[in-house]
C-alpha cells in the first residue's frame, strides 16, 4: 500500500504514513519495525521543531544570557516516550500507531539507547538539559558525539564480557547534521613570538561538526538543543596516495581524526591517562567554546559583556582546558590583556565537582600538556604564577610534581563551584579545596541534585502517575513539589490499595520480562530488593551479596522462622579495567545459581543480576521495586540520583548516611527509612583502628560464616580458590569497611523484613516517599543553579 492509497484517518497517522514514504522510502507491505519507528519518531520531531524555532527566536530577541552545560557525557537513554510525553501526545500516539496495525510498545523499545555516558555524572547532564528546557531557560548542551556509547555488558558463565555499543548503526532519528558550524581544533605544534604576542602553529587540526538534538521541555514549553561534536579530517583523501595505490595509507589522515570521538572512555573511577582522552577533551571544549563566542559576537558587540551574556558550566573536570582555552582565545586572539582575559574567563566559567575519591581527580602530565597543547601549559603556568602571586598564604598550586591538577584548575579559574550534595560539599570544602575555600570563601556552593519527573515518574509508571493525578491534579508533573498534596488522602484506603495495586502491577510485568528475557521466575509477592548502579567498591555491592549468603544460610538452619520472601535484584556494569569490580560481578552470580537452586531456601531468598544495565532498564526496574540498596561507604557517593528515583516510585531505602540519603532521610522522614552504618567522621575514625575487619567478623557469626563459605568455594566449586582476593581484602585492609558495618546492615535488613510484612504499613511508608519527595527534582535543582550560580531568568513567566 502507498502513501496515496492508505487514506490516513488521524493527522498523526497521515504525517507517519508521509514520512514512511518520502523520508524512508518504504510502503506499509514492506515497512519493518524499525521504519515505522523511524517514521513515527520523524513525525513527532517535526512537532517539537515548531517549539524549536520559537524558543531560539525568544532567546534571540531577549538578548538573554545563555547558559552552557559542557560535559563529556550525556546519558540520554530513548527518546521517543520522552518526546510525545513532554509533547502530550502519548495517548494520541498510541492510538496511532495501533490504527496501523502495530504494538505501540514494540515500536517504542525498538529505539536504542543513547548511552552516551558512564552513570551519575551523565545521567545527570540529561535531566538537566530537560529541566532548563521545562523551565525556559535558552541553554545549549554541548558533548561529544560518540560513535560508540558505553559497552554492551553480557555474562559467560558469571563473568562480564564487554561488547561494542553500536546506536548509530541505524540513523539517529532526532539530530539534525549541521555542518555550517564547523570548527579546526588544533594540536601540538610550536608557539612562537610575533610582536609581544603568542602565536600557536598547531601540528596538526581535525574538523569538529555539529550534530544537534532538540531537547523539548514538559508541555513543549521550550525547546532547548543539545549539541555533539563528531570529528574528522580537514582532508578526508589523500589523492595521492590513493592514485598510487595507497588505498589505506590516504585514508589514514581520515581514521586518526575520527578516532577522536570514536569510543567513551568507560571508566568512571580513574582518568584514563590517555592521550587520546586529552585530545576528547580539549576537542570538544575548543569546538564549543568558538562556537560559543560566534554566537555572542553575532547577538553582542562588546566582548567585555561575556559574564553578563554568557555562563558555562563545567560538568566536572574533563572540560576544565576550558579556563585556559578561553583565556587564549581573548588575550592571544582578540587581543585583551592577560588580566582582564582572565578575569573575564573567570567571571563566565562556574565548575561542578562530582567525586573526592582521590583516585578519580584528574591530573595530566606537563610532558603531554606541553606536547599536545603547548600554548595552553604555557598560560596554566601564568594562570598558576598569578593566583600564587594574589594570595601569599601559598594555595595548592595547579602545577605540582610534573603534573596539571585539573581540580585546582578549574577551581582557580571558576566564578562558582558546587557539590552536588549537603554533605558533599560540605566535605569538598573540608577536603580536596580546604585551603583554596579559605582564600575563596564565597566560592563553592551547594546544588542538590534532582531527577526528571517526567521520566523518572511520569513516563516509566504510568500506573502510579495515573493514580496521582487521579488524586490531585496534574500540576505535579511539572511542579514536584505538589505531590505532597497527597498527603492528606493517604488515610484513603482506596488510594492506599490502588498505590499497592500499581507496584504489584509493575512487580508482575517486571516478573514475566525476566522470565520471557532471562528464564528465571520471580514471585511478585517477594519483597523486591534491587542495587543498580555502576560495580564500585565503596558502593559495596559486595556489602549486599555478602548479607544474602548470611540470610541464605540462616534460613537453611531454620527454613520455618517465617522468612519474608525476597528477591535481591542487581544491575550495573564494572569498567572492563577494575579487576576487583569484575570479581564482585562474578561472585554475585555464582551466588545466585547455587541460592536460586536450593529447594529449601528459594522460596524466601532469589538472586538475580540482569545484564547490561542501561536507562531503559532503570526505567523498568525502579516502578517494581520494594527496596533501595544504597549502601555506600559513607563519605564516598556525592550524591547518588538513583537514590532519589527509587523514594519518588515508592521504593523504601535501605541506606547509609552518604551523599543525598542525608537529605532523602530528611525530607520523607526518619521513620520512613531504614539507617544503619557508620557516619563520615565515624568511617575516618573506624580507619584507624587496628585489624578492624578482624575485630567485625570476630564479633559477628553470620559474617564469619559467610565469609568462610565464600572463601572455601561453596559458591565456586569448579575453583575454590576464586575469591580469595576478594575474601582477603575484606578481612583485611577492608578499606570500604564492609565488614564494620556488616552488622548494622543485618538489623537494618531484618527491620525491613519485619516491616514489609504488614503490607499496609509498608504501602503508606512507600506512599509517603513519594508524596514527600517532590524536592528531588532537578527542576529545583536547575533553578538553583539559575539563581546562585548563572544568574540566568527563565523565559516564560512564571516559570
Ligand atoms: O555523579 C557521580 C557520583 O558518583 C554520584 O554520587 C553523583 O550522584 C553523580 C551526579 O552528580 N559521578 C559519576 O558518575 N562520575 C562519572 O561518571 C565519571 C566519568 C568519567 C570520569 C570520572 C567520573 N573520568
Amino acid at each position: 500500500m502507498t502513501y496515496q492509497d492508505a487514506r490516513p484517518a488521524t493527522g498523526l497517522q497521515d504525517a507517519i504514513l508521509r514520512h514512511l514514504t518520502y523520508t524512508i522510502g518504504k510502503d506499509t507491505a514492506h515497512a519493518t519495525l524499525h521504519d515505522w519507528r523511524m517514521a513515527l519518531s520523524y513525525a513527532v520531531r517535526d512537532k517539537i521543531v515548531d517549539s524549536w524555532f520559537v524558543s531560539t527566536r525568544t532567546a534571540y530577541e531577549a538578548g538573554a544570557k545563555r547558559v552552557y552545560y559542557l560535559s563529556m557525557e550525556f546519558l540520554i537513554g530513548r527518546l521517543l516516550g520522552d518526546a510525545l510525553v513532554n509533547l502530550r501526545f502519548d495517548a494520541e500516539a498510541k492510538a496511532a500507531v495501533e490504527g496501523l496495525g502495530l504494538s505501540f510498545d514494540a515500536v517504542l523499545h525498538d529505539e536504542p539507547d543513547a548511552a552516551l555516558g558512564n552513570g551519575g555524572l551523565g545521567r545527570l547532564a540529561a535531566c538537566f538539559l530537560e529541566s532548563l528546557s521545562t523551565l525556559a531557560c535558552p541553554a545549549m548542551g554541548y558533548g561529544i558525539r560518540y560513535e560508540h556509547g558505553l559497552f554492551r555488558q553480557s555474562f559467560e558463565d558469571g563473568r562480564q564480557i564487554e561488547q561494542p555499543e553500536t546506536w548509530l548503526q541505524q540513523r539517529h532519528a532526532w539530530e539534525f547534521e549541521r555542518p555550517e558550524a564547523m570548527y579546526r581544533v588544533g594540536f601540538g605544534g610550536h608557539v612562537a613570538d610575533q610582536d609581544d604576542r603568542a602565536v600557536w602553529t598547531p601540528a596538526e587540526a581535525v574538523l569538529a561538526e555539529a550534530h544537534d538534538t532538540p531537547v523539548v521541555g514538559w508541555q513543549a514549553r521550550w525547546t532547548n538543543t543539545l549539541r555533539l561534536w563528531g570529528a574528522r579530517a580537514g582532508d578526508p583523501l589523500d589523492l595521492k596516495r590513493f592514485n598510487h595505490g595507497d588505498y589505506v595509507g590516504a585514508a589514514a589522515a581520515e581514521m586518526l581524526a575520527r578516532s577522536i570521538s570514536r569510543v567513551l572512555y568507560p571508566d568512571d573511577t580513574t582518568p584514563a591517562g590517555k592521550e587520546l582522552r586529552l585530545k576528547q577533551e580539549y576537542f570538544f571544549t575548543a569546538a564549543s567554546l568558538h562556537d560559543i563566542l560566534r554566537r555572542f559576537d553575532s547577538e553582542h558587540g562588546d566582548i567585555r559583556a561575556l559574564p553578563d551574556k554568557v555562563a558555562i558550566q563545567l560538568n566536572d573536570t574533563h572540560p576544565a582546558i576550558a579556563g585556559p582555552e578561553l583565556v587564549r582565545l581573548l588575550h592571544d586572539e582578540r587581543g585583551l590583556p592577560f588580566d582582564e582575559a582572565v578575569d573575564l574567563a573567570r567571571r563566565t566559567l562556574n565548575y561542578t565537582n562530582h567525586t573526592l575519591l582521590p583516585e578519580a581527580l584528574e591530573k595530566w602530565p606537563v610532558d603531554l600538556m606541553r606536547h599536545l597543547l603547548p600554548r595552553h601549559m604555557m598560560l596554566i603556568d601564568r594562570i598558576d604564577a598569578d593566583h600564587a602571586a594574589h594570595f601569599p598564604a601559598r594555595p595548592t598550586p595547579i602545577v605540582a610534581d610534573g603534573e596539571v591538577n585539573m581540580g585546582t584548575l578549574s577551581f582557580v579559574m571558576a566564578n562558582r563551584v558546587n557539590g552536588v550534595s549537603a554533605l558533599h560539599t560540605e566535605l569538598v570544602k573540608q577536603t580536596v579545596f580546604a585551603d583554596l575555600h579559605a582564600l575563596h570563601p564565597e566560592r563553592i556552593v551547594n546544588q542538590t541534585n534532582g531527577v526528571t519527573p517526567r521520566r523518572w515518574l511520569h513516563a516509566c509508571n504510568p500506573r502510579l502517575s495515573g493514580i496521582i493525578t487521579g488524586a490531585i491534579g496534574e500540576g505535579w508533573v511539572g511542579d514536584l513539589e505538589q505531590l505532597s498534596g497527597l498527603e492528606p488522602h493517604l488515610d484513603d484506603a482506596g488510594l492506599q490499595d490502588a498505590i499497592a495495586g500499581a507496584k504489584r502491577a509493575n512487580k508482575v510485568d517486571l516478573s514475566n520480562w525476566v522470565s520471557a528475557t532471562h528464564g528465571v521466575s520471580l514471585d511478585p509477592d517477594a519483597m523486591f530488593d534491587v542495587q543498580i548502579k555502576r560495580i564500585h567498591e565503596y558502593k559495596r555491592q559486595h556489602l549486599n551479596i555478602l548479607e544474602a549468603v548470611a540470610l541464605w544460610q540462616a534460613i537453611r538452619a531454620n527454613p520455618n522462622a517465617g522468612w519474608t520472601p525476597r528477591v535481591k535484584i542487581f544491575g550495573g556494569k564494572a569498567a572492563p579495567g577494575y579487576v576487583f569490580a569484575k570479581k564482585i560481578i562474578h561472585l554475585i552470580n555464582d551466588v545466585a545459581r547455587v541460592l536460586n537452586a536450593d529447594p529449601v531456601t528459594s522460596p524466601f531468598l532469589k538472586v538475580v543480576f540482569l545484564p547490561n544495565y542501561n536507562v531503559t532498564l532503570a526505567e523498568r526496574l525502579i516502578p517494581a521495586s520494594d527496596l533501595s540498596e544504597q549502601v555506600s561507604t559513607a563519605g564516598k557517593e556525592a550524591s547518588g540520583t538513583g537514590n532519589m528515583k527509587f523514594a519518588l516510585n515508592g521504593a523504601l531505602t535501605v541506606g547509609t548516611l552518604d551523599g543525598a540519603n542525608v537529605e532523602i532521610r530528611d525530607h520523607v522522614g526518619a521513620e520512613n527509612f531504614f539507617l544503619f552504618g557508620m557516619t563520615a567522621p565515624e568511617v575516618v575514625a573506624r580507619r584507624a583502628v587496628p585489624d578492624h575487619a578482624g575485630q567485625a567478623i570476630a564479633a559477628d557469626p553470620r559474617l564469619a560464616a559467610a565469609l568462610e563459605a565464600i572463601h572455601q568455594g561453596a559458591f565456586s566449586s569448579d575453583d575454590p580458590n576464586r575469591y580469595h582476593d576478594i575474601t582477603g581484602n575484606l578481612r583485611g585492609p577492608d578499606y570500604f569497611l564492609v565488614c564494620s558495618d556488616f552488622t548494622d546492615y543485618w538489623r537494618a535488613q531484618r527491620a525491613v523484613d519485619a516491616a514489609y510484612r504488614d503490607g499496609a504499613h509498608w504501602t503508606r511508608m512507600a506512599a509517603l516517599n513519594t508524596a514527600r519527595s517532590g524536592w528531588f527534582s532537578s527542576d529545583r535543582t536547575i533553578r538553583g543553579y539559575m539563581a546562585d550560580i548563572w544568574g540566568a531568568t527563565s523565559l516564560r513567566p512564571g516559570a
